[in-house]
């Protein structure tokens, strides 16, 4: 089961390499962490078990409409129990659902379980949503003041007429002028958080949505396997801007990270402008026509 769970898994991540949802896509963004990697050979092992299940639930209803029909069968049975066959209809459920559980506890405490690093490594990012749009804050950058550097995210697109319509490089609802950036294969901690409403980090591709709560601080970790430019949006619906105010994170190397850190402190626009020079996508142009 585990084997062909992982053939198909292969199967099916060799199809694209894209980091953002695809018109006539089918199944998930492609993982980006090992946390959605896992999430999705559970998603794969669930879909072999559900597959399994209709095929015999099938099969039997099959079976019984050809034999069993008034023609085939004139003299019906007048049986009303049968022990054996309801411990096998009582057993093999539970079995399969302890089954289901026993897994899908592993991927909740992995998720749930910070990974065993030196917290010098860890990156701390606050994303903070506000009616509509999010903010971060890099929490390990303080200034003389004692603040901690944050910029705000805003959209590109609003869905609005006379918008620019969405491109490779800044796809609609989805592109935003200051981007989050964070290093690769680096432990990073977000803590999600709320002005207003209730809103919600999630990254379809990293395996991630955490609720951002007024008043409460919830907690995530993710680690990036590769660099690239990865896209998610808020998902509680928290007002009239729900759907404009979207997620884009930026995944750079190390010394690139630090590059752009530099900058940020100092400018922000300064580490957009070297952001969109070393990114393959590049929304520089778009977000300063707005
Ligand atoms: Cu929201």
């Amino acid at each position: 089961m585990r084997w062909i769970a992982v053939a198909l898994m292969s199967l099916l991540s060799l199809s694209a390499h894209a980091s953002q949802p695809e018109p006539g896509a089918i199944g998930f963004q492609p993982a980006a962490t090992s946390i959605m990697e896992r999430m999705t050979n559970f998603h794969t092992l669930l879909l072999v078990i559900i597959t399994v299940i209709v095929i015999v639930v099938m099969a039997l209803l099959l079976y019984v409409i050809v034999r069993f029909n008034s023609k085939a069968n004139k003299e019906p049975s007048k049986f009303s129990h049968n022990t054996l066959i309801e411990v096998i209809w009582t057993l093999v459920p539970v079995g399969i659902l302890m089954v289901i559980a026993f897994f899908s506890f592993g991927e909740l405490y992995y998720q749930e379980t910070f990974p065993d690093v030196e917290e010098s490594e860890v990156i701390n990012v606050k994303a903070e949503g506000w009616q509509w749009n999010w903010r971060y804050y890099y929490m390990d950058v303080v200034d003389e003041e004692g603040y901690e550097m944050y910029f705000v995210s805003n959209p590109i697109h609003r869905g609005l007429e006379g918008e620019p319509a969405g491109t490779p490089d800044a796809p609609r609802n989805l592109a935003v002028d200051y981007p989050m950036v964070v290093p690769v294969d680096t432990v990073i901690r977000v803590y999600t958080g709320a002005t207003d409403v209730i809103h919600s980090w999630a990254v379809p591709a990293f395996g991630i949505k955490t609720d951002a709560v007024p008043g409460k601080l919830n907690e995530l970790w993710f680690r990036v396997n590769e660099t690239g430019v990865y896209y998610g949006q808020c998902s509680e619906l928290c007002g009239k801007d729900h759907a404009f105010m979207p997620i884009e994170i930026h995944v750079v190397t190390r010394p690139e990270y630090d590059a752009w850190l530099e900058r940020a402190q100092n400018d922000i626009d300064d580490a957009r402008q070297y952001l969109a020079g070393i990114s393959e996508t590049s929304n520089t142009q778009l977000a300063s026509a707005r």
